[in-house]
């Protein structure tokens, strides 16, 4: 039977967030590596908007947002709080984190103005990462790989702010063996190529 097939990008943590769940979970997918100014003609067939993540199941179905991904492989419903979380991260803290990492992309930002209100989120973050019960596996999964982001683009800042939770949160997700297996590398994909298994079965 065809495997589903999983159009990804290494660094971009929309498609981490569903390699995360794959990995986490039973699922098996063909993963092709995507090189975002050259997408296959085959992801732009069966997803126009031209994004990775795409999921392409078995049956035809397609899922190409990074939230569907996860919600579809590890079957979770979210719940008010982790819905509540997932939009301040994917719409607030990101818009944010795009305009502190690429100020000269957009007009009249101010980078430090940005940190700062980013920063906002992750004092909350923190609070509740410090509070019980711990938030679930499958909404961290979808939060650090923007928190790895923010933090990777001056990271002798990050580390000296007064977020000590989410410093061992992410800590503990990067150092995680799961996330080793995620962000494998893996050639750009070609058609015709051997098929490259996610997680890798030996
Ligand atoms: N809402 C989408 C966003 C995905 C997204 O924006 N991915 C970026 C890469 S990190 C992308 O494909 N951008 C297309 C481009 O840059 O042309 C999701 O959750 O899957």
């Amino acid at each position: 039977m065809a495997l589903p097939i999983l159009y990804s990008f290494r660094r971009c943590p929309y498609a981490m967030r569903a390699r995360m769940s794959i990995v986490r979970s039973e699922f098996q997918v063909e993963l092709r590596e995507v090189v975002l100014r050259d997408r296959p003609e085959h992801m732009m067939e069966i997803s126009p908007k031209g994004t990775v993540p795409v999921l392409l199941l078995a049956d035809g179905t397609v899922i190409e947002e990074s939230l569907e991904i996860m919600q579809h492989v590890l079957d979770w419903t979210l719940s008010e709080e982790e819905q509540h979380w997932i939009s301040l991260n994917d719409d607030e803290f990101k818009f944010h984190l795009d305009r502190y990492k690429y100020p000269n992309r957009y007009e009249d930002v101010d980078e430090v103005e940005q940190r700062t209100a980013a920063s906002a989120y992750l004092m909350d973050l923190d609070e509740r990462l410090a509070s019980e019960p711990a938030i679930s596996e499958a909404l961290s999964d979808a939060l650090f790989p923007f928190v790895r982001q923010f933090a990777n683009h001056d990271r002798e800042w990050f580390d000296a702010q007064p977020w000590n939770h989410v410093l061992a949160w992410l800590t503990g997700n990067l150092e995680s063996e799961a996330f080793k297996v995620c962000m494998k590398k893996h050639k750009q994909w070609f058609e015709g190529d051997q098929v490259v298994w996610f997680p890798r079965h030996d």
